[in-house]
């Protein structure tokens, strides 16, 4: 007690040195995680729970330059402390200082984001399929079933559809590549043939042809912007609906010699790796986690990660730009250097790892769910789940009335974020192996991806907080990839 009560009421009064940003690297992060030092106790309503040392004060070292970006950091660094050290009431916490995931109000607060939006025609803003995605895919990380959202969803984006291909944000709106993933990924959640049959995948195949670019890359709307949230889109979008991948002949690719809607693909990604290590819009850019996630998704969908990772990309410098972007003492991930935790990138980089540790240890053929190793005998994780883990559960839930997931604490919980922060949650709960992967040649095969819950070291979470899990490269549950994908393999053409 002794130690809290002299934290509690000096920490807020210590003036610190102005610093810079200060990072963990994995291998640090993961040592001080296996130590968990418990010397910061902090009272509970279930009696004496404690928060490792590392997440319970400023970092010790620190540089002397003062700058507007030194200064936010150390502003967020005070912002959190409070709420992982248990001096924000968070109700309940359990023996390291977590406290619940409060389940019924992260499903309110969704349906009530699903049941604010207006009706089919009114709207001219173009989120719209981006919140059905968010929440259909957060409430069935909840372990929610959105079978029931399948007739509203169905007519409501059929009048979003172009009949030159792909889907608008709303009625009458040009389609893009974000609200056709988007409204794709939604109807795979809500699942079923009537849902699948919405898209025209004719004129689908044509617009993206005519989005695919002589460099190799995706623009996001015909005459828009040329990135790599683009690749990614158009590769789930082309790989779920199973369309044809060569490009018909008036396609802008055609005229640099592509044949095909992935030719030149991984290319082009490549020229998106900065200096840095990390991955940007494309080339020329500021590396940022939401592009590293797309780039590494992409690349695990037009061949095997294991063989297209390492193949287009600097694998080591990427991992030391990726481990780079967990804090200290907040635990979450940041989406650049020199910039902030955000509850987000709990996905955009956390969703990273299991495809780069996937490109490390190629496919485990024969590995089996029941028989895989657990515990001690599981590979060491490149990042510690426990410090993420404890930043999503003190830092990220709206526990009040509100409910839902958010950035950080000073910040409104918003669909957006419960659903990036729910599929950052789950990464860190489970382990995903690639299992088996396609034969080389074959660009659009399937690999296998088995999920197991994480089980080394000793767990921070109840296990009543465990979420589901969701597939690492398209992000929705693995059995709705499955059927979506099953039913279009039945339709080599149109
Ligand atoms: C910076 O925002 C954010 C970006 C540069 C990237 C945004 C892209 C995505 C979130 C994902 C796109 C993915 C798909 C699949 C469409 P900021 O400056 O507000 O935040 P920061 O300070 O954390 O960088
Ligand atoms: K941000
Ligand atoms: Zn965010």
């Amino acid at each position: 007690m002794r130690a809290r009560a002299r934290h509690k009421h000096s920490h807020p009064r210590v003036v610190f040195q102005r610093r810079t940003p200060r990072t963990l690297t994995a291998n640090k992060m993961a040592a001080a995680a296996v130590d968990e030092p418990r010397a910061h106790p902090a009272m509970s309503s279930s009696g004496q729970s404690s928060v490792p040392s590392l997440h319970a004060s400023r970092p010790p070292i620190r540089d002397n330059l003062e700058t507007e970006t030194s200064s936010l950091q150390d502003e967020t660094v005070d912002e959190c402390l409070p709420f992982l050290l248990g001096e924000e009431d968070l109700g309940w916490r359990n023996d390291h200082g977590i406290p619940h995931l409060d389940r019924g109000r992260h499903i309110k607060f969704l349906h009530k984001q699903l049941g604010q939006l207006p009706g089919p025609f009114k709207a001219a803003d173009s989120s719209r399929p981006w919140i059905f995605y968010w929440c259909l895919h957060a409430l069935t990380l909840l372990g929610e079933d959105v079978a029931s959202y399948r007739q509203r969803l169905i007519e409501t984006v059929r009048p979003m559809q172009n009949l030159t291909g792909g889907f608008g944000g709303g009625f009458g709106q040009t389609s893009h590549l974000a609200t056709t993933y988007a409204t794709v990924l939604a109807l795979a959640l809500v699942g079923g043939d009537a849902a699948y049959e919405v898209v025209d995948r004719r004129s689908m195949w044509r617009w993206l042809s005519s989005l695919k670019q002589p460099d190799g890359g995706f623009q996001m709307c015909v005459g828009g912007e040329e990135d790599v949230r683009g690749a990614y889109c158009a590769a789930v979008t082309i790989s779920l609906l199973n369309l044809p991948l060569d490009l018909p002949s008036d396609s802008p690719a055609c005229a640099a010699g592509h044949t095909g809607l992935f030719s030149g693909l991984g290319e082009w990604i490549r020229r998106s790796q900065t200096y840095e290590g990390g991955v940007s819009a494309k080339s020329g850019f500021e590396a940022h986690g939401a592009y590293a996630f797309c780039a590494l998704g992409c690349l695990s969908i037009i061949d095997s990660p294991h063989r297209s990772i390492p193949g287009y990309l600097d694998l080591q410098r990427l991992i030391s730009w990726l481990s780079s972007r967990q804090y200290c003492p907040e635990g979450g991930f940041s989406g650049r250097t020199n910039k902030l935790v955000d509850g987000c990138y709990s996905h955009w980089v956390g969703g990273c790892w299991p495809l780069i540790e996937a490109s490390l240890s190629g496919p485990q053929e024969g590995f089996a769910a029941d028989s895989a190793a657990v515990g001690e005998a599981e590979p060491e994780s490149l990042f510690s789940r426990a410090a993420l883990i404890r930043y999503i559960m003190c830092c990220c839930q709206d526990l009040s009335k509100r409910g839902g997931l958010r950035d950080k604490p000073s910040k409104y919980s918003d669909a957006y974020h419960t659903c990036y922060v729910l599929a950052g949650l789950s990464s860190a709960q489970h382990k995903w192996t690639l299992a088996s992967a396609r034969p080389e040649a074959q660009v659009l095969g399937t690999d296998q991806w088995v999920a197991t819950p994480y089980m080394r070291g000793e767990q921070i979470f109840d296990e009543s907080d465990r979420v589901c899990t969701t597939h690492p490269v398209y992000v929705i549950p693995q059995h709705k990839v499955e059927s979506i994908l099953d039913y279009f393999a039945s339709k080599a053409g149109f």
